[in-house]
């Protein structure tokens, strides 16, 4: 049967993303990602003081505020010629860390697990797990006073499309509730040094406003390492059950083969190269990247600015009855190339790169445990995998970075704000690159724009007409019940979008 599906809201966070794809002969055939709304951080930034942008940039998401706050300061720094100090980097790292801890676990049990696992095996719970038989009597109270809010996740369920192990299940559902315990956890850890989370006051261009304190090491410390703990024991072995019983999700959602990471995490000094560079994979090639190289495409997005033009002299002039145009998103390019970036472009590139040997064994492990090689990490099933194996690696390297902190050094230097400047600030968040750009006139922003994550991998077509990458991915996804394409949801959540991120 032939069909066109629009599934909207897709995501279960920040939900203003469409997805309308073509079925036929039960297969994707296209597919056009639409951001729904148009949001206007840019342009709230024109003409204020520029130490308002890493505060008002904060306020585009409540998932990835750190990284946005990181990248204006970045883009500042540059700008005023200040960096932080050793003590400043390495709790900008520790924040931004503990913020993709919290995101990571987020997406794979709260945004995700429940595509995978079987809510209703709760019901035939007959063990004595405390979590467990907590949830069970919520879930019956639930559903025998009607209160099940509309679109709660029992209902409805698509039988037949879940894992059918008791473990898989009951280990899913017993670390969903846990899961949400770690968050705060996260969040809280990420607080000692920024004040609150999320949105963090503490972030400033030349480093961070809290002190190092060994009271203040030691909280960090045990809640870091109870977390850690939760993503050896739970989040890996969980997304190891569910890539176990859908193997097919491997060969599913490949997507467009091209891979974008500008680096994170300041290297504190002293220590070896950086596991997370700036990389690009094209064609299986691992290449330098350069960041003149970005362009935004305009032809499909509902903005009169010009297209392809380099961020640092971008616009964003709202069109919301552009002919042609299907999305509040821009359509970035690299060398005029789609990119994927996120967890799995970080991964990849690293392991491509193979300087961090740590990364390179842990990678092979999971490979080698599930039957796979490294071709099949650009899949769905790779993109939560790499996202595990990622929350892993930055635990471990919070670790070191917590233990190098000096007490009573500073943690951030000093600096004056010119009268005219320009600035980059590029780092990733959870979800992938993010860049920030600015311009100074007369002590004043006077242009501002971002290029963001969840804008490059859910970008409509560019100017030549070719599909963004999660457009790529859903093509050739097959769609077993077009009343239900589950599948094709699957394969969006793989990417982990923001919306709200994405229209800024
Ligand atoms: Ni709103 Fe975000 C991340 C950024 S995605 S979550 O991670 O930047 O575009
Ligand atoms: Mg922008």
């Amino acid at each position: 049967m032939n069909r066109k599906i629009t599934i909207d809201p897709l995501t279960r966070i920040e939900g203003h993303l469409s997805i309308r794809v073509d079925v036929e002969e039960g297969k994707v055939i296209t597919a056009e990602c639409s951001g729904e709304m148009f949001r206007g951080f840019e342009a709230i930034l024109q003409g204020r003081d520029p130490m308002d942008a890493q505060q008002i940039m904060q306020r585009i998401c409540g998932v990835c505020p750190v990284a946005h706050g990181i990248a204006s300061c970045m883009a500042q720094e540059e700008a005023y010629g200040v960096a932080p100090p050793q003590n400043g980097q390495l709790l900008r790292n520790l924040i931004q860390g503990s913020n993709f801890l919290q995101s990571h676990i987020l997406h794979f049990y709260h945004l995700s697990a429940v595509d995978w696992i079987d809510l209703a095996a709760i019901q035939k719970y007959e063990g004595s797990d405390p979590t467990l038989r907590n949830l069970q009597t919520w879930v019956q109270t639930q559903i025998e006073t009607q209160q099940l809010f509309p679109l709660a996740p029992l209902f409805p369920r698509y039988e037949g499309n879940y894992a059918d192990d008791a473990l898989t299940n009951e280990m899913g559902l017993k670390n969903y509730v846990i899961a949400l315990e770690m968050r705060a956890l996260a969040h809280q850890m990420g607080a000692i040094w920024c004040g609150k989370l999320p949105h963090a006051p503490g972030l400033i261009p030349g480093g961070v406003t809290e002190s190092v304190t060994a009271r203040k090491v030691a909280r960090f410390r045990s809640a870091l390492k109870r977390v850690a703990t939760f993503i050896d024991d739970a989040y890996l072995p969980d997304v190891q059950r569910v890539a176990t019983a859908f193997p097919d999700y491997f060969e599913v959602g490949r997507g467009c083969g091209n891979f974008l990471t500008y680096g994170m995490f300041g290297q504190p000094t002293g220590s070896e190269e950086p596991t997370f560079s700036p990389g690009v994979l094209m064609d299986g090639k691992l290449q330098t990247f350069h960041q003149d190289q970005i362009t935004e495409d305009t032809c499909y997005s509902r903005f009169s600015s010009p297209s392809g033009i380099h961020p640092s002299s971008g616009a964003s002039a709202p069109d919301p009855h552009k002919d042609k145009a299907y999305s509040w998103i821009k359509a970035p390019r690299y060398a005029g190339q789609v990119m994927e970036v996120g967890p799995l472009a970080r991964v990849l590139t690293a392991y491509k790169r193979g300087t961090d040997p740590n990364l390179v064994n842990l990678v092979d492990k999971y490979l080698e445990a599930l039957a796979v090689d490294a071709t099949a990490l650009p899949s769905v099933l790779g993109r939560h995998l790499s996202r595990a194996l990622e929350a892993k690696i930055v635990a471990t390297k919070m670790l070191e970075w917590v233990e190098m902190l000096a007490p009573e050094e500073p943690t951030n230097t000093p600096f004056t704000i010119p009268q005219t400047g320009t600035g980059a600030g590029l780092t990733e968040a959870a979800r992938g690159a993010l860049g920030h750009w600015l311009q100074i006139r007369n002590g004043k922003i006077s242009n501002y724009q971002c290029v963001v994550p969840t804008t490059w991998n859910c970008s409509p077509r560019d100017d030549e007409g070719n599909p963004g990458a999660t457009e790529q991915a859903l093509m050739g996804t097959p769609v077993n019940n077009v009343e239900n394409p589950l599948e094709a949801a699957r394969v969006v959540r793989s990417f982990d979008p923001c919306l709200a991120c994405a229209v800024h």
